[in-house]
């Protein structure tokens, strides 16, 4: 969660830059810029994960009426919302039920990251349970995102999270074959995932030009070109928490999301320990900043070993 929130402040100044300004500008970018509302401060990448984890925490598993009132809730426009995401809501808010709002936008449902993006606390508490965490994933999803790939997304990025979580990062990570069980993940309906997942494993035999990487996985705000770039990052760079997130970062596009879910990965693999301090220190820590995250987590933890 906290490696959520690093990617997200990390990648958020850079938003929307194509790959070469941002090498122009900053070579790789490897330090907080003072962007938006600050250097370290999130934006909705965090702020949804932060509902998603309070809800779990206080019902211990899911409750969609009250995951949906509190993206409502914590909702700031300041932090950068997607478009359909903020349709849902103002249809929550006006009263419609949470499982039905994300179906109506878009006509049919909206594929975007946004419900990929703030999954890590689910891919956590269901780290040990494939079949629910992608039964919670969904549902989480469809509060805003109920587009097939919308959901597919949040499971993907979900079942990342916990193969990450279940592996020890003093081991070589054996990449291929953590490509090759996500692609075993992956719902029928899901096909673009699956070539998407195969494309990073030709990836992985060389060491291919931006460009490539670009082109082949995407860097845009849907999930289906953003949740595979995510994973390419961490697995290409799986050694090191700083390089896989600085290097999700430097694809340019939809940087802070990319880097939200690329952290997200990537510190469940290397855990708080392996985030930079001079990142953690500077991210924002008001009433729901650095350390009420870490609190979460650490509730959301506890509440496994019960
Ligand atoms: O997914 P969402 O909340 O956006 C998240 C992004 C992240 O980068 C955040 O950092 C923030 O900046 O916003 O918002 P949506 O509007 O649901 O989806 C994002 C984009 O996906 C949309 O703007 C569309 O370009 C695209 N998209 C679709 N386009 C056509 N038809 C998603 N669903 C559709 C669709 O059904
Ligand atoms: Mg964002
Ligand atoms: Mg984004």
């Amino acid at each position: 969660m906290l490696g959520t929130h690093v990617g997200d402040a990390l990648g958020m100044p850079v938003e929307g830059y194509d790959y070469k300004t941002i090498e122009a500008n900053y070579g790789e970018l490897r330090q907080m810029l003072d962007a938006r509302m600050g250097a370290g401060t999130y934006t909705d990448d965090t702020e949804m994960m932060i509902g998603i984890a309070e809800s779990i925490v206080e019902y211990k598993g899911f409750n969609g009426k009250d995951m949906a009132d509190r993206f409502v809730n914590l909702y700031n426009p300041e932090r950068g919302y997607g478009r359909g995401t903020v349709s849902a809501l103002s249809l929550i808010k006006n009263g419609i039920g949470w499982n039905f709002a994300g179906e109506r936008v878009f006509g049919g449902g909206s594929f975007g990251n946004g419900s990929s993006m703030r999954i890590a606390p689910i891919g956590a508490f269901y780290y040990d349970d494939p079949n629910k965490l992608r039964e919670v994933a969904y549902d989480s999803s469809r509060i805003t995102h109920a587009h097939p790939l919308g959901k597919e997304g949040a499971a993907l990025q979900a079942f990342a999270v916990a193969n990450a979580i279940n592996l020890d990062p003093s081991e070589e990570l054996d990449k291929q074959s953590f490509v090759s069980d996500l692609i075993r993940f992956v719902a029928d309906e899901g096909e673009i995932y699956r070539t998407k997942l195969q494309y990073i494993k030709e990836l992985l035999e060389g060491v291919p030009h931006k460009a490539e990487v670009i082109n082949k996985l995407g860097h845009d705000s849907s999930a289906p070109n953003s949740v595979p770039t995510a994973i390419y990052a961490f697995i290409s760079h799986s050694h090191d928490f700083e390089d896989s997130v600085a290097y999700a970062v430097s694809l340019g596009g939809d940087t802070d999301t990319i880097g939200a879910m690329t952290g997200a990965t990537s510190g469940a693999y290397h855990g708080k320990r392996g985030i930079p301090k001079r990142w953690l220190d500077v991210l924002e820590n008001g009433e729901r900043g650095r350390n009420y995250i870490e609190t979460l987590a650490e509730k959301l933890w506890e509440l496994k070993a019960l």
